[in-house]
């Protein structure tokens, strides 16, 4: 094939497959009926794929199939099950068994999510120990395949790579100290090998083996010198009547990036038939890198597949010439794809009907950007003029968005460049407490919430009715302030010290102020996977952002005229903003990072000017967005620290800003959170024990820091005198002024019977800590 993508969306056109795993798991479809339409979603979009123009045979059609994660199901297919799940699980992980190590049981706590490399989908931590049983169960992808082929769809089944696989694996527990997953490779790789085998027997002519773990830091030195690589890739590629083999690895430059082009090299060597290289986050390979290519065909991934604009077609075109010049001089042939899978944008722009009139000439979603790899396939094979039609349709789509009006604001750009170094900084910390402690008359030990309390049936329904036109605007206002003033009397009832209005009027943390800010577009079925069944729609970031009126401040000043406690105001910080958009591509990040703390600071300014003294800027994000590689990193925490200082530090000196972050690796940017400058920070450690303590204690980190006492990812409730302890725990390195009490993370998705609970005893430990400190005074 001359044309390819890496992978496509799994969740179906209308979220089928969210719908069918949903029903099934609410005990409505039996697992045939699951199979069933889960096959009927791979099908729809085999023959949409079909009708773009990739090629129903040879390969080039992608075969992911995934129905909860795609680590998950290499971990079926290697047979990988994790010690503490030998129990409930045999030998071979089925659907069945996946779905336990997906959502645990009552016995057994899931495999740990965590993010996908600097994406916004999550995978499940496969737990690998000295005795894993590593087993092919080639099965579930013959079947796929052999199902497939029958209606005349010759797909690629997928894999994740064995390097990939075991650089993402953790040790489990109760492996020996220093234990790494990497030294299984040998018999993770001899599992490989036979489901090769078994691939080729039942006639699979390519299987794809995904390596982005080669782009990482770690992944990059265990590339450097090509042994690993050339040892584990020669041995694949020498399986008896084995598939041909196509390894891909997205998400940036793999093995060294100032010799872009070695691994595709040394896989070439190797005997692997197909590779890959991930031309827009990543470098082009450069030919003295890749050596002899023997033949192999090198996929240049030119399509932008985390972003949602349309392709500049003339340039990569260009590009694709002198690669191809180059690539045809090693020995080898050249392919277009896409730089990772389709998986991380929305299906189609054509489903859309309330985008503003200017922006789908702009975009390409996933069915659009098959469309322009085989566009650009035909225009490497047949010339220019073959797509006279497309390129000029390109460079209008592209001037007209350099021209809009909304692309370029002068109000925004000349308040960028008036911005001074002084409207990053505020008074000294230690005047701010004493101005804060004055105004507020807080407790020591104070207890608050996250933010966000249960969005009950009852909250979606009517935000669904808002939309439909079932409930009148006045109605659904009205119903908003009833729920306000129902969650502050609960949190008055509660006993806790800084109350929150409870994000009612809010869908999502996010997609909420991409629907009040100018340059910004939400979409309305633009959903992509998060995790198992579970979909965001991220916004559009496309133009020139500001803040047209305050928004937040109705429904947060209501809530604070119906209590005499302080009530903090709620707002997401701007690096989460953007990590959880599509974010445009004509200008650095950075500039419109500084754009929306802008939007951020003026909203800030009217919750102040409306009596909120307690103001929280939420980012959770701030640890996604790292840069994989580390020579990337210094100048990120730079901008993305600097955006956050941008939005907060127009507050007065005794208004007390919060912060919260999400996600336990903080060890890697402590030094970035004490830069944040914010007053108090709250995060995720009631599951690490109070560990994050210690290193925040340690780093020297001397305002306020909310640990979450317990997690909120479960409806477990813990006892009191389970907070108790970690109160203990904590108060060993932080002073009981520095101290806040709090769940770890927002409450929206438990249900109100074990909040209320869980808060009760949360309340009633902060009180006896209390106690305790002003006794022992
Ligand atoms: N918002 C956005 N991105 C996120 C989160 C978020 N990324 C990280 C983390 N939080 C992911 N967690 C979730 C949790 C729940 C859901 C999605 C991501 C979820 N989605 C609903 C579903 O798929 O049915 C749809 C929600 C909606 O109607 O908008 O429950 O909080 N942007
Ligand atoms: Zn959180």
């Amino acid at each position: 094939f001359d044309a390819t993508v890496l992978g496509y969306p799994r969740i179906g056109a209308d979220r089928e497959l969210k719908k069918a795993l949903e029903a099934h798991w609410a005990g409505k479809i039996s697992l045939d009926e699951l199979h069933a339409a889960a096959g009927q979603v791979q099908l729809a979009d085999l023959t949409r794929l079909a009708g773009l123009g990739l090629d129903a045979a040879g390969g080039a059609l992608p075969g992911d199939v995934a129905y909860y994660d795609q680590v998950l199901e290499t971990t079926a297919a290697l047979s990988a099950v994790p010690s503490r799940f030998s129990g409930v699980i045999g030998e071979r992980i089925g659907t069945a068994e996946a779905f336990v190590l997906a959502r645990g049981d009552e016995a057994n706590a899931p495999l740990e999510l965590t993010k996908w490399f600097d994406t916004n989908y999550h995978y499940l931590v496969p737990e690998i120990g000295p005795g894993t049983a590593f087993v092919a169960d080639p099965e579930r992808l013959v079947a796929n395949h052999a199902a497939h082929a029958a209606a005349g769809f010759e797909l690629r089944p997928t894999l994740v790579g064995p390097l990939t696989y075991l650089l993402l694996a953790k040790a489990e527990d109760g492996a020996p100290e220093g234990f790494s997953p990497l030294e299984r490779l040998d018999d993770a790789v001899a599992a490989y090998a036979s489901l090769l085998a078994a691939l080729g027997a039942a006639g699979v002519k390519l299987v794809q083996l995904d390596e982005p773990g080669l782009v990482t830091e770690e992944g990059a030195k265990l590339a450097a010198d090509g042994s690993t690589v050339t040892r584990v890739y020669s041995a694949l590629a020498a399986v008896q009547s084995a598939p041909r083999l196509f390894v891909t690895s997205g998400y940036g430059t793999a093995g060294d990036p100032a010799r872009p082009g070695h691994v595709q090299g040394e896989l070439a060597r190797a005997g692997v038939a197909v590779v890959h290289a991930d031309l827009v986050r990543g470098a082009a390979p450069a030919a003295a890198h890749l050596g002899e290519l023997n033949g192999a065909t090198l996929v240049a991934g030119v399509v932008n597949s985390r972003n949602i604009w349309r392709n500049r077609l003339g340039e990569s075109l260009a590009a694709l010439r002198t690669l191809q010049a180059e690539v045809t001089e090693a020995g080898g042939a050249l392919a277009v794809g896409t730089a990772t899978s389709l998986q991380h944008v929305p299906h189609t722009v054509a489903a859309e009907t309330a985008l503003p009139e200017h922006l789908p000439a702009w975009l390409a979603f996933a069915d659009e950007k098959v469309a322009e790899v085989v566009t650009l396939a035909k225009g490497l094979r047949e010339g220019d003029a073959a797509i006279a039609a497309e390129l000029a349709a390109d460079a209008e789509a592209h001037a007209a968005r350099a021209a809009f009006a909304g692309t370029s604001v002068a109000a925004v750009r000349e308040r960028l460049a008036a911005l001074t170094p002084e409207d990053l900084e505020r008074a000294d910390a230690e005047e701010r407490r004493a101005a804060q402690a004055a105004a507020l008359g807080l407790p020591p030990l104070p207890t608050t919430t996250i933010g966000s309390f249960p969005q009950t049936a009852e909250v979606r329904k009517a935000r669904a009715g808002a939309r439909s036109g079932a409930l009148s605007e006045a109605e659904y206002e009205a119903f908003l302030k009833a729920e306000i003033e129902r969650v502050v009397r609960f949190q008055e009832e509660l006993g806790l010290d800084v109350l929150v209005h409870g994000e009612a009027e809010r869908n999502d943390m996010v997609q909420y102020f991409a629907e009040n800010f100018d340059g910004y577009a939400p979409t309305t079925r633009g959903w992509v996977q998060s995790y198992g069944s579970r979909s965001t729609r991220p916004a559009i970031l496309w133009g020139d952002v500001s803040r047209p009126r305050a928004f937040t401040v109705p429904w947060i000043s209501y809530a604070a005229s119906l209590t005499e406690k302080p009530l903090k105001g709620m707002l997401t910080g701007p690096v989460t903003i953007l990590a959880w958009s599509f974010v445009r591509d004509d200008q650095p990040l950075e500039v419109s990072a500084q754009q929306v703390a802008l939007a951020l600071r003026d909203e800030i300014e009217d919750l102040q000017a409306a009596g909120i003294g307690i103001i929280q800027v939420d980012e959770p994000a701030l640890r996604e967005l790292l840069p994989l590689r580390a020579e990337a990193q210094p100048d990120y925490l730079r901008w993305s620290v600097d955006s956050f200082r941008l939005a907060t530090a127009g507050a007065d000196t005794a208004t007390q800003i919060h912060t919260h972050l999400c996600y336990s690796e903080f060890g890697e940017v402590v030094g970035a959170i004490d830069a944040l400058d914010a007053d108090v920070t709250s995060i995720e450690a009631a599951r690490s024990r109070m560990e994050v303590t210690g290193d925040l204690a340690e780093f020297g980190f001397s305002r306020g820091i909310g640990p979450g006492v317990y997690d909120i990812h479960s409806p477990r409730v813990p006892s009191t005198e389970e907070i108790d302890e970690l109160l203990a725990e904590a108060l060993k390195r932080l002073t009981p002024e520095q101290l806040w009490v709090n769940p770890d993370c927002g409450l929206k998705t438990r249900a109100y019977p074990e909040t209320e609970a869980s808060l009760r005893h949360l309340v009633e430990a902060a009180a006896k800590a209390r106690a305790a400190i002003a006794a022992s005074v």
